[in-house]
């Protein structure tokens, strides 16, 4: 009976145990009623009194040994599988939720203004023909806008559509007075700089009717100023020219930064432009097969990004595009 051996031999198999049988079985064989150390201890009496007492005691003593590494070795396995210790104080994973693009988020904010005031929304092709593009809307053959230097032709007759007005043309084509619709979607133009992307978005409104006045259109869009920057905000229309409409005018909303004082960001002047519109012109209503004697209108565009830098502060529209989720978390 070799006690070292013992010891030496029971390390090693605990040292293999991985599960809470494998304790069952160590503890069987090292102090059940077939171990070495159980028949050992039996035959204690057959030793003279002073081999007895230091024969028992180091028996003992390696039993107690044995019985409290098998427990030790039971409270690691329980604490994570295979003795892995898990420390619960640690900060979990951040989980970062996804949200709209403040693109996205400004066009929801104007169809809800819209659709308040009674607008539909409606969508047209990207890809146009020169018609809906130009000509319907009393754009004049040699009007700067058609040059190439500044519109997206893929032929002579068609291009990549300047703005949306082409969907209320068709649309015009295909329904009657009373119309109040929403055009909306990507547009393009020939420009590239720190407020220039060559494809941006727009919103264009259009209503027809028979008396519609331009007081129905300062109504209108005092209403959709104000719905976008806070009925705070002062609202002013400007005389303006644009070949599809007449009269026109360009519209602003006093400085949210000075309160119409004048400071860099309004470029001192108290105002700051938001949209352009006018009395649809009575060629493009004739275009568009609507009794122009009977019926009038009047229309608006609003440019998405424009609307986006002056609500964000952004001096540099071409972050909108990136989409570099360090710039989009902010919105
Ligand atoms: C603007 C300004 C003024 C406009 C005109 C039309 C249409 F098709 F009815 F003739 N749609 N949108 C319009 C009028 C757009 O954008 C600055």
């Amino acid at each position: 009976m070799d006690i070292q051996s013992i010891k030496k031999q029971f390390e090693e198999d605990l040292s293999k145990a991985v599960s809470k049988d494998d304790l069952v079985g160590l503890k069987v064989k090292y102090l059940g009623k077939k171990s070495e150390i159980y028949s050992a201890l039996r035959s204690l009496g057959d030793l003279n009194p002073d081999e007895r007492r230091a024969q028992g005691a180091e028996l003992n003593r390696l039993r107690t040994e044995i019985e409290s590494a098998i427990k030790d070795r039971g409270g690691e396995l329980s604490s994570g599988e295979k003795g892995v210790k898990v420390d619960f104080t640690e900060p979990g994973k951040k989980f970062e939720l996804g949200h709209k693009h403040p693109i996205t988020q400004i066009y929801e904010e104007l169809f809800e203004i819209g659709k308040s005031l009674g607008f539909s929304i409606a969508e047209g092709p990207e890809i146009e023909a020169d018609w809906y593009s130009f000509e319907a809307l009393n754009i004049p053959k040699d009007h700067p806008a058609r040059d190439f230097a500044d519109t997206f032709y893929i032929s002579e007759e068609v291009n990549l559509r300047p703005h949306t007005s082409n969907t209320q043309i068709r649309y015009m084509e295909r329904h009657k007075p009373p119309i109040r619709i929403i055009a909306y979607g990507r547009t393009y133009r020939k420009d590239s700089d720190v407020t220039h992307t060559p494809m941006f978005h727009q919103l264009e409104g259009l209503l027809v009717d028979d008396r519609v006045t331009f007081s129905d259109l300062k109504g209108v869009l005092t209403t959709f100023a104000q719905g976008i920057f806070g009925k705070d905000r002062k609202v002013r229309f400007r005389p303006h020219h644009f070949p599809f409409t007449e009269p026109s005018v360009e519209i602003d909303v006093s400085c949210g930064l000075c309160g119409g004082k004048g400071c860099r960001s309004c470029k001192y002047s108290g105002w700051l432009e938001i949209l352009g519109a006018g009395m649809v012109h009575p060629n493009v209503l004739k275009n568009s097969g609507i009794d122009s004697k009977k019926y009038q209108g009047f229309a608006f565009g609003i440019g998405i990004e424009r609307i986006a830098m002056l609500k964000y502060e952004t001096d540099d529209l071409r972050l909108f595009f990136d989409n570099d989720l360090r710039f989009l978390e902010q919105f």
